[in-house]
């Protein structure tokens, strides 16, 4: 049996995620994991904060907090929103961990051991008033590329090129803005990415099933010549690096930070070691199929520059199998920014609404073959005509209905017949297609799928028409309602991994419960008459209210909608 390992690209600890970045990794990875755990599959979903680098460090100095103190806070934060959004992580950890420095020193070891490190005398910025190197965003100053004056010394945000620390003109300290520097050199070690490339083509190429998004960036990335990159900085926050001649330096943030994976497994098992076994996930683990989940922008470092540590140090890790990425969610067009503050984070969001809605939303337009765009009118009538009209009217007024005629349970009498027959094929293929594309993660198309499959029950409704039956032939009424009734629970179900919360209240209402393992595997026939005529009701509130026009203007003017 295979088991399953999915990872979620590890949200950077610098502050709140807004809803790009939920919908960019942690939301479909979570959606996946629900989905295969349903299915009965065996399932290791792993997440963290990513702690270290300059931002981290620039963002505790903003709030004049020590470093470690301001992660700490921030890890307990973006756990707590995660729970709020209902991400299922096995375990949330840390990339600060000893775990994490043990694992990554390990690595250190063996690639140079391999004779795919290799130190190098580097020239870093040194500011004289700070006493100390600046690197990467500790240094600002003008864009040789497109003279913004504001780009930071590892990329211009303006023109988006990476840059080196000494590329920017009129350089500043970003620590206390100081123009006293100088160029000093430091030693650094070097990943020889370019000794590995032929090797990470070749596993490219094995991967023909992945999106074209991804293997187009891997193949870019690749053609244009892999460089050999320095791994190392002069910061005191980070894995310091075990190795002569190097005290004082810590390994970059991007080379620790996927090795946090296969840590934050080791922390999962670490807290209960009689029972978890994190070597097994991924060491010489074939049984193991793992996805990782991301956003475009890291696709080359899960694709090229990891997936050369992990070959380079020449033993049997885990490398992904499948990669799911995805495009940017737009704010009105423009981009999300967490350092400009702009658009939705996570912890507002919450505020308004509860997860589902934000779930249902998000995953229903994911940026998947396209940049998306997020609007509160979108958002409004996605919530409106899904949530509301469709799925939460039908359960509502099924229900209600049948209390009013029969009582709080599921009416005797009557028969199935030649309609029923037809609901059941028509959500066969329905649940069929949405297995499929579920399994696939093609987010949206599951999606559409699970909306229509909400929408047979108005269908069948409208047809069955129990409401006027009921007054000539009530036994007909009451084999539809009981058909009706048995729908919820099938949308219970299939629903769960979308939006948990309301599975669950539909499932309460029936009186029935739901675990993460349920899902409708026989024969779809069947399963509408699973509840029986006599098995009680509730009547539930509303499942989903709707937004109002009102409600969109005033977050339009809150959050800063089209201007
Ligand atoms: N922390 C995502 C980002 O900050 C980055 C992902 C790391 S995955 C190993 O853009
Ligand atoms: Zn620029």
């Amino acid at each position: 049996m295979t088991r399953h390992l999915i990872t979620s690209a590890l949200p950077y600890i610098n502050g709140v995620k807004h809803l790009g970045n939920l919908i960019g990794s942690m939301l479909p990875s979570d959606l996946y994991a629900r989905y295969l755990r349903a299915r009965g599959e065996e399932v290791l979903f792993i997440c963290a904060t990513d702690e270290h680098g300059t931002p981290a460090e620039l963002a505790a100095r903003e709030k004049g907090q020590d470093v470690a103190e301001f992660c700490a806070e921030q890890h307990q934060v973006q756990a707590d929103l995660g729970a709020a959004f209902d991400l299922s992580f096995d375990y949330f950890g840390r990339s600060s961990s000893p775990q994490n420095k043990e694992l990554t020193q390990h690595f250190g070891r063996k690639l140079l051991d391999n004779g795919f490190i290799e130190p190098r005398v580097t020239r870093q910025v040194y500011s004289i008033d700070d006493g100390r190197f600046l690197p990467d965003r500790y240094v600002e100053g003008t864009c040789p590329h497109c003279d913004y004056d504001r780009a930071r010394g590892d990329q211009c945000e303006n023109c988006t090129r990476l840059l080196d620390p000494t590329d920017l003109l009129n350089p500043r300290s970003a620590v206390s803005g100081s123009t006293n520097l100088e160029v000093r050199e430091s030693r650094h070690l070097f990943l020889l990415q370019s000794k590995l490339a032929d090797e990470i083509r070749v596993w490219v190429n094995r991967h023909q099933d992945w999106p074209v998004l991804v293997s187009s960036i891997a193949l870019k990335w690749l053609d244009e010549g892999l460089h050999d990159r320095g791994i190392t900085r002069d910061l005191s926050w980070g894995v310091p690096v075990d190795q002569q001649g190097m005290e004082g330096k810590v390994y970059y943030v991007w080379f620790d930070a996927p090795i946090e994976y296969i840590a934050a497994t080791k922390e999962w098992a670490d807290e209960d070691p009689d029972n978890r076994d994190w070597k097994s996930w991924w060491y010489e683990a074939e049984d193991v199929r793992y996805v990782q989940v991301m956003a475009k922008d890291n696709v080359p470092f899960h694709t090229v520059t990891f997936p050369g540590t992990i070959l380079g140090s020449r033993e049997p890790w885990k490398m992904v199998d499948y990669i799911k990425g995805f495009n940017w969610l737009n704010y009105y067009g423009g981009k999300f920014s967490t350092s400009q503050k702009r658009g939705i984070f996570m912890s507002d969001a919450i505020e308004l609404l509860p997860s589902d809605y934000w779930r249902y939303y998000l995953l229903a337009n994911a940026p998947e073959t396209s940049d998306a765009s997020f609007t509160w009118d979108g958002f409004a009538g996605t919530v409106n005509k899904d949530l509301a009209d469709i799925l939460g009217n039908f359960v509502n007024r099924t229900l209600k209905f049948c209390s009013s005629k029969f009582g709080e349970q599921l009416p005797e009498g009557g028969a199935i017949g030649a309609a029923e027959t037809a609901l059941a094929e028509a959500l066969q293929q329905r649940l069929t297609a949405y297995n499929t594309h579920m399994g696939d993660l093609q987010i949206r198309k599951a999606m559409q799928e699970l909306r229509a499959i909400w929408a047979l029950g108005n269908e069948y409704l409208t047809e069955a028409a129990p409401w006027t039956v009921f007054k000539t032939d009530p036994d007909a009424a009451a084999a539809s309602l009981r058909t009706a009734i048995n729908l919820i629970r099938i949308f219970a179900i299939l629903s769960a991994p979308v939006i948990p919360n309301a599975a669950a209240r539909m499932a309460s209402t029936l009186g029935i419960e739901l675990t993460a393992t349920d899902w409708v595997d026989g024969d779809i026939l069947e399963e509408l008459q699973r509840l029986e005529a006599g098995h009680g009701f509730e009547i539930p509130d509303v499942l989903f209210r709707k937004i109002s026009d009102d409600e969109v203007a005033a977050w339009e003017e809150r959050f800063g909608g089209s201007a």
